[in-house]
C-alpha cells in the first residue's frame, strides 16, 4: 500500500526538455492541467502529497520517478542518464531523506527510475539509454542486504523498462509484446497491450486502482477484466515529453 507521494510542477519551459518522440510541441498549459489532475487523482486515492515547485533549468524535473527508488527500507537517489537531469537528483536528495535514510548512486553508474520496475522484492532493471550495468550492480549492492534481488533486462523498445511493462497488482504485468516474450518475466501474468497501443503499458497501480492513459479502448478493456477500478487520464501532451504515469511521481 502507498501512503505518500512526491510529485513537482511542470514549469514554464516544460515544452523543452528531452524528447524521442515525433508528436510535436506540447502546449505546456494543458501539460500542467493534465499534471494537475494526475495529482489530484493521486490526492482521491488517498495518498498525503508532497508538492514541489518546478526546478529552474531543469525542463524535465516533473518526471520525479528517474530521480529517486523509495522502499519501505530506504531510499536511493539514482544517477539519471542524461547529463541534463543529473541536478535534478541532487535536488531530490533532501526531499527525500525527510523520509527514508538515503543512499547514493556513483559514476560510472547511471539509472533511471523509468527503467526500475519493482514486482514484490525483485527489481527488474532495463539495460537502456539511460540506465548502465554499473547502475544495476550499485543498486544490487545496495539493495541485497534488504532481500531484494536484481535483475537486468534489456529495454528493445521505446525510453524506458516501463514504456513497455508495468505493475497491475499481485502476479499481473501490463506489457508489450516484446516484453511477454522475455523469459525473466515468463513467471507473471500478462495483460499484453495491442501494438498500437503500446503507450498504454505504462499504467499505475495505486492501492488496488489502476490508473491509465485515455485513448487506448482495448487496453482498457483488458485492464477491465482484472476486476480492479480503472481509471483513465488524458496524458497526450505529456506524452509528447516521453512521459507517462508511473514517470511523475514517487510513491510510498
Ligand atoms: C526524458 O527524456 O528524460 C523526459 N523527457 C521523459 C522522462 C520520462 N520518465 C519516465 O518514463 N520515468
Amino acid at each position: 500500500m502507498f501512503t505518500q507521494a512526491i510529485v513537482r510542477a511542470p514549469g514554464p519551459d516544460a515544452a523543452d526538455g528531452l524528447t524521442t518522440v515525433d508528436l510535436g510541441r506540447p502546449d505546456v498549459a494543458a501539460l500542467r492541467r493534465q499534471h494537475a489532475a494526475y495529482v489530484d487523482a493521486l490526492t482521491r486515492l488517498g495518498l498525503a502529497i508532497t508538492h514541489l515547485e518546478p526546478l529552474a533549468g531543469h525542463p524535465d524535473a516533473y518526471f520525479v520517478e528517474d530521480t529517486a527508488l523509495m522502499f519501505p527500507e530506504l531510499a536511493i537517489v539514482t544517477r539519471p542518464g542524461a547529463a541534463a537531469r543529473l541536478g535534478e537528483a541532487d535536488a531530490m536528495a533532501p526531499v527525500i531523506a525527510r523520509f527514508r535514510p538515503v543512499q547514493r548512486l556513483t559514476a560510472p553508474a547511471t539509472v533511471d527510475g523509468g527503467d526500475v520496475l519493482l514486482v514484490d522484492r525483485t527489481l527488474f532493471v532495463g539495460m537502456s539509454a539511460r540506465t548502465n550495468a554499473a547502475g544495476a550492480a550499485q543498486l544490487a549492492a545496495i539493495l541485497a542486504p534488504h532481500g531484494y534481488r536484481v535483475v537486468p533486462l534489456p529495454v528493445p523498445e521505446a525510453l524506458h523498462l516501463k514504456s513497455s511493462v508495468t505493475w497491475a497488482g499481485g502476479e499481473t504485468l501490463v506489457v508489450t509484446a516484446a516484453l511477454a516474450a522475455m523469459p525473466e518475466l515468463a513467471g507473471y501474468r500478462h495483460v499484453v497491450v495491442p501494438a498500437d497501443e503500446a503507450y498504454a503499458a505504462n499504467i499505475l497501480w495505486i492501492n488496488g486502482t489502476l490508473l491509465m492513459p485515455q485513448g487506448f479502448p482495448r487496453t482498457q478493456a483488458l485492464l477491465e477484466t482484472l476486476g480492479l477500478p480503472v481509471w483513465t487520464l488524458d496524458q497526450r501532451e505529456v506524452e509528447k515529453m516521453d512521459g507517462a504515469l508511473t514517470c511523475m511521481s514517487l510513491r510510498f
